[in-house]
């Protein structure tokens, strides 16, 4: 159905509000079974890439060209490396080091967020590690002290690792206590409720669904609107030195 060209996707040179209304599906080399919704990569100015994959049972991705982290959204996933398998239900993640040999393949349909990011590596040499887990296991932890806003870190956080992967949740109402602009981009996922995201000098209504990708020192601010919490999955690169070194 077509809504005479309205949509609250918009893209400026600073960010990209698309919603879902707006994705187009993709088949992608070396997967099969799995559509993919790109929504963030260097052909619009980002540093990364972030993808919905839609698998259906039995889909697999192809191998990853980069570092991949991905977090199940819907259905079960199989990831196995060097013989071993782990099964991620919804709300498991992974982060499979770059060149790191595995396979990913989904039991029954399954929806994934998947990010993946060229390494830069550590000054000291430091190697990043696999990690699996869920994000139920991870800790709640306030923002600036304010309860009502919680962060739960999915990656390890040292300086073998390149980027971090974040679930930030508002209570109804809550809000971040200042207008960000930061050297960092944003990718984001909103994965419950909704409210009203600043970016650059627009405000736009957002909901569960819809992918936001923020450029970096975009200005951004949020704040949760309605009766239940909104919560969103937010990717930033991290610890390493603008000018590569
Ligand atoms: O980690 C962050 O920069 C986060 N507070 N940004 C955001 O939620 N837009
Ligand atoms: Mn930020």
């Amino acid at each position: 159905m077509h809504h005479l060209g309205a949509t609250r996707s918009s893209l400026k040179p600073d960010h990209l509000l698309q919603t879902p209304d707006t994705f187009v599906r993709t088949p992608l080399p070396g997967a099969s079974g799995v559509e993919f919704v790109v929504h963030a990569s260097p052909r619009m100015g980002a540093a990364f890439t972030q993808l919905t994959a839609e698998f259906s049972d039995g889909g697999v991705l192809g191998p990853a060209p980069a570092q991949r982290f991905l977090f199940v959204l819907q259905g079960e996933l199989i990831v196995e490396v060097s013989g071993q398998r782990h099964r991620l239900a919804e709300d498991g993640f992974a982060y499979l080091p770059q060149g790191t040999a595995h396979t990913v393949r989904a039991e029954g349909a399954a929806r994934v967020a998947l990010i993946e990011k060229a390494y830069v590596p550590d000054a000291g040499g430091e190697q990043p590690e696999m990690v699996i887990g869920s994000e139920r296991d991870k800790p709640d932890v306030p923002l600036m002290g304010d309860s009502a806003l919680r962060v739960r870190a999915l990656m390890p956080d040292g300086p073998a690792y390149d980027f971090a992967v974040n679930t930030m949740t508002y209570d109804p109402g809550a809000a971040l206590s200042m207008v960000e602009i930061h050297v960092m981009e944003h990718g984001l996922l909103m994965l419950e409720g909704g409210g009203i995201y600043r970016l650059g000098d627009s405000w736009y209504p957002v909901e569960a669904g819809d992918f936001i990708w923020m450029a970096p020192y975009c200005p951004q601010w949020f704040g949760a609107l309605g009766k239940r919490p909104a919560k969103y999955l937010i990717y930033k690169d991290w610890r390493r030195h603008p000018l590569g070194a």
